[in-house]
């Protein structure tokens, strides 16, 4: 059997798969906020920071790690896992002394992971893919390479406030003598991964890309970008490696500890998103596939290198060979939260208000869904911009003023994801809120194109589990035509009268979002 974890924004998951039935063998998840609330991190990051600082406690992850194998080794046997690969959430950063490699040689079962390795911990909370406080560095990064352009020939995407190589500037600016100590940065992903193999692990191009620092002509790290970014980083990055490099055996510890087979091997992590696309079975060109998690995103394959000439696409590595493009939005399900907390609202009675009570007013109101800072398009200020036929005074109806947050979302995505030039012929849905069969619908409704669901729900894990098949020799086409397939019953069409409607409406989006951001 075949285990994906994947360590994303809100939780650690599980998916063991069983190539020989073809079948899940086993699921299970712990949510940061509700199983570890001694992080006071109710989201799965660390609430309040300033000046768009988002950070999370790395020992949070570690916790979760030990919690998750105690609670799978319940439910499956861990003796049959014969691989394990994973996903982190991109671009999150971790920092850590010269002692890392020697704690992780040395885990005691005995102990925690935590008491272990949070004494090598050179910076104590790690900044996330929410984190927007690097504007500056991004210009200093940008200007050293001659403007944007050339940051994004070289690393698919131009500078970022959450990449990692900005985030790691801010860290090296404000605290110099952390940076000095700092012997190793890893990604979340490799960070998971180095504490399962017991040894410092590899950066997976997927994931890699995500930094500003990888080039992605060479797969190698960019002397430029790195020099730009901080003295005597290359010394401290793991090096580059495809997905599905075997990193070696699993921790003595996990055995000990957690039952699972001395023959057990670990392969590369490699990010959320690129999992993904392993998972819904969209890693060759054909199938767009939108994640409606924390974040929202938007990806598919790459048929050839394009990159997003307004900057806010980006360009990671394909697990399966090649590239995907991707657009991410901040406000995804954190703003659909948002607005039905407000409302006072449970998740059916906002699934209701999307579809059926407000059929009549598709199209008719509009609203920049922007209940914190945005990323696509780069927008600081919080709170939703509304404008439309019907008022939305304090009162209006729920159903309206949900309609409004969705078609906003998918419509802006609908906007920004038009570089990639890739037909919406088919649309394959991710994420918690996928199995949302009113917000679902509105996604078939603006895109006009059909709507698949498959019937994992974490396709990250799943993607993960199928990479450690992979990797242990296994066909990966083969695993995806069994593990990816589309639900029959969970199908939506879109309606064809809603066209035209949804065509206007993106046209007065534009229009609107021009007048309020600085950078639309
Ligand atoms: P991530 O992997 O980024 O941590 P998930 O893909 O697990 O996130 O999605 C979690 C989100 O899904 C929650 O924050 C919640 O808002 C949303 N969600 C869960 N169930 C529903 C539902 N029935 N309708 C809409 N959204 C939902
Ligand atoms: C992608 C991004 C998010 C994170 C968290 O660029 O920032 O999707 O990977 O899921």
């Amino acid at each position: 059997m075949f285990l994906g974890l994947d360590s994303s924004t809100q939780s650690l998951t599980a998916v063991l798969i069983d190539p020989v039935s073809g079948k899940i063998a086993g699921q299970c998840s712990v949510n940061f906020g509700t199983d570890l609330p001694h992080y006071n991190a109710p989201s799965g990051f660390i609430p309040g920071g300033a000046g768009g600082e988002v950070h999370a406690d790395p020992r949070m992850w570690l916790d979760a790690l030990d919690l998750l194998f105690s609670r799978l080794g319940t439910s499956v046997d861990l003796a049959k896992v014969k691989m394990i690969a994973g996903s982190g959430q991109q671009h999150g950063s971790v920092y850590l002394d010269d002692t890392f490699a020697s704690r992780l040689a040395t885990l005691d079962p005995q102990q925690s992971l935590t008491t272990q390795l949070s004494p090598a911990l050179t910076r104590a909370s790690s900044p996330i893919w929410m984190d927007t406080s690097t504007g500056e560095e991004c210009a200093e990064i940008t200007a050293a390479l001659n403007g944007p352009a050339e940051v994004c020939r070289r690393s698919g995407s131009i500078a970022i406030e959450r990449f990692t190589g900005p985030q790691i500037r801010r860290f090296f600016k404000q605290d110099p003598a952390a940076y000095e100590r700092t012997a190793q940065i890893h990604l979340v992903s490799s960070f998971m991964a180095s504490v399962l193999a017991g040894k410092p692990a590899a950066i997976d191009y997927g994931d890699g890309a995500g930094m500003n620092l990888l080039n992605l002509a060479t797969l190698e790290w960019d002397p430029d970008l790195l020099s730009a970014t901080a003295p005597g980083l290359l010394e401290k990055l793991p090096s580059p490696a495809p997905a599905g490099t075997v990193q070696g055996a699993v921790s003595p510890y996990f055995v000990r500890k957690h039952g699972l087979p001395a023959d057990c091997r670990v392969a590369l992590f490699t990010g959320d998103n690129p999992a993904s696309l392993v998972g819904m079975g969209a890693t060759a060109p054909g199938n767009i596939v939108i994640s409606l998690g924390t974040s929202d995103t938007f990806f598919a394959a790459m048929p050839g290198p394009k990159t997003d000439p307004k900057g806010f696409g980006h360009v990671f590595g394909n697990p399966a060979g090649g590239f995907m493009s991707l657009i991410c939005f901040r406000n995804g399900s954190l703003a659909r939260e948002a607005l039905r907390d407000r409302l006072g609202l449970d998740w059916s009675a906002f699934d209701r208000a999307a579809l059926s009570e407000s059929r009549d007013f598709a199209g008719k109101n509009l609203m920049l869904p922007f209940f914190g800072p945005e990323i696509t398009p780069r927008n600081d200020f919080c709170g939703p911009v509304l404008k439309g036929v019907s008022s939305f005074e304090s009162g209006a109806e729920p159903g309206l003023q949900v309609r409004a947050l969705l078609e906003g979302q998918f419509l802006n995505m609908r906007l920004h994801s038009e570089w990639m030039e890739v037909p919406a012929e088919r649309i394959r849905l991710t994420g918690g809120a996928s199995k949302n069969d009113g917000i679902a619908q509105l996604v078939a409704d603006v895109f006009q194109a059909p709507v698949e669901r498959l019937d994992v729900s974490n396709s990250a894990a799943l993607g993960a589990a199928l990479i450690a098949a992979a990797a242990a020799g296994q066909d990966l086409a083969e695993l995806q035509k069994t593990f990816c397939v589309a639900s029959p019953g969970a199908a939506l069409q879109p309606e064809p009268s809603l066209g035209p409607v949804y065509q206007e409406s993106l046209a007065l989006f534009a229009a609107l979002l021009r007048e309020t951001c600085a950078r639309a």
